[in-house]
């Protein structure tokens, strides 16, 4: 089963909107396996970012990513990192659509509430780069049969 790395960044935080996003992601049919509320480092901000190092908006996002706590998670389900992104829309929010996460809840591009892997590889360095293995729960939920048949 696939999963991604997602995360409430600083500005969902302290707008109470950690708890609507994770029931939006919950109400789906996602399973939450790995959840923590934390401070990003400037180092780990840095390698999260580092494709964008460079880039004239760079120091701002590393400045505004480490600003305060995010909620770090993954979530699985199946084709989780391209539903996800979906559900969280364009990443301008001016852009995106009403009914996402972005387009309901944010007017700004550099505060856009929420961060979701945007492939499977860049999920799998992202997850291994905020959890430990430890920290991931495997477990069986019993509304696999009704979501997926199985
Ligand atoms: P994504 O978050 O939708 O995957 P990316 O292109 O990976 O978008 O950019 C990472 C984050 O950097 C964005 O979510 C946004 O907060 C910020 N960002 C991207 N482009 C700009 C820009 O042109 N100005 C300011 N911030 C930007």
């Amino acid at each position: 089963m696939e999963r991604t790395y997602v995360m409430v960044k600083p500005d969902g935080v302290q707008r109470n909107l950690a708890g609507e996003i994770i029931s939006r992601f919950e109400k789906k049919g996602f399973q939450l396996v790995g959840l923590k509320l934390m401070q990003i480092t400037p180092e780990l901000a840095g390698k999260h970012y580092g494709e964008h190092e460079g880039k004239p908006f760079y120091g701002e996002l590393i400045d505004f990513i480490t600003s305060g706590p995010v909620v770090a998670m993954v979530w699985q389900g199946q084709n989780v990192v391209s539903v996800i992104r979906n559900m969280m829309g364009k990443t301008n929010p001016a852009e995106a659509a009403p009914g996402t996460i972005r387009g309901d809840y944010a007017v700004f591009m550099g505060n856009n509430v929420v961060h979701g892997s945007d492939s499977p590889e860049s999920a799998e360095r992202e997850i291994n780069l905020f959890f430990s293995p430890e920290e991931l729960v495997d477990y069986k939920k019993a509304t696999d049969f009704w979501l997926y048949g199985k």
